[in-house]
């Protein structure tokens, strides 16, 4: 079977009877939200609050019941995908571009579990260019002072134009080659004024599914 599929699956099993389920984005948490409507179909009753409009349209279509992150006070569980995770379960997500509203539902999540393929585990961060999500007002400004940090980064672009994000905004990826710190990392990109949010998530995740071909072991970090 897809590792993927693997992973996503298996996280599903961590889902019980009327929780707030946070529904995550890209094809691994896909397989998690299929497998969702699946047991709901069976019965299960959860809440669902989506990461992205492309995850809410899936939602809507497998008759998942969702409610906007307004609506609740808390998330009980929520699984979604990533593109890199280090050995202290910090990671890098937002290959797909839904970094904003993964780590606004992640922050607000009592059990956050991400479902990966076993290649995406990595000593250190770095690899998967860091995806930044930033204001389409003063961009260029915000690239040059991302350059002037050494990062070589490109807007992401889409049918000839900038990528807009959910909320409206930009992506654009930094090569920044092996990360030392990742926490002082989040605070240089942070204080560059245009800068929305950047994709690296640190100690947010509490158990990551890691697939490969066969099986799914789950990692516990906190
Ligand atoms: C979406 O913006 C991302 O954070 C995804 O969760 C991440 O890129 C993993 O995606 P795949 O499961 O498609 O590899």
């Amino acid at each position: 079977m897809n590792p993927k599929q693997i992973a996503g699956e298996r996280a599903v099993e961590l889902v019980e009877d009327g929780m707030v389920v946070g529904l995550g984005s890209g094809k691994t948490a896909c397989y998690a939200v299929r497998k969702i409507a699946e047991r709901v179909s069976q019965g299960l009753r959860i809440t669902g609050v989506c990461t992205s409009e492309e995850t809410r349209l899936l939602a809507e279509q497998l008759k998942i019941p969702y409610v906007d992150l307004d609506d609740v006070e808390r998330i009980d569980l929520t699984i979604d995908g990533a593109d890199e995770v280090d050995p202290l379960g910090n990671g890098i997500k937002g290959g797909g571009g839904a970094l904003l509203f993964e780590k606004i539902v992640a922050s607000n999540t009592s059990l956050n579990i991400w479902v990966i393929e076993q290649r995406k585990l990595v000593d250190q961060l770095g690899t998967f260019p860091l995806p930044v999500e930033i204001m389409p007002f003063g961009h260029k400004q915000c690239l040059a002072a991302l350059s002037e940090m050494g990062f070589s980064p490109t807007l992401r672009m889409k049918g000839g134009e900038p990528f807009r994000t959910d909320g409206g905004h930009f992506i654009v990826d930094l090569k920044t080659g092996h990360i030392q710190d990742p926490f002082e990392l989040d605070n240089d990109i942070k204080h560059i004024p245009g800068v929305i949010e950047h994709g690296l998530f640190l100690n947010l995740v509490n158990k990551v599914v890691v697939a490969n071909r066969e099986i799914a072991e789950i990692i516990t970090y906190r």
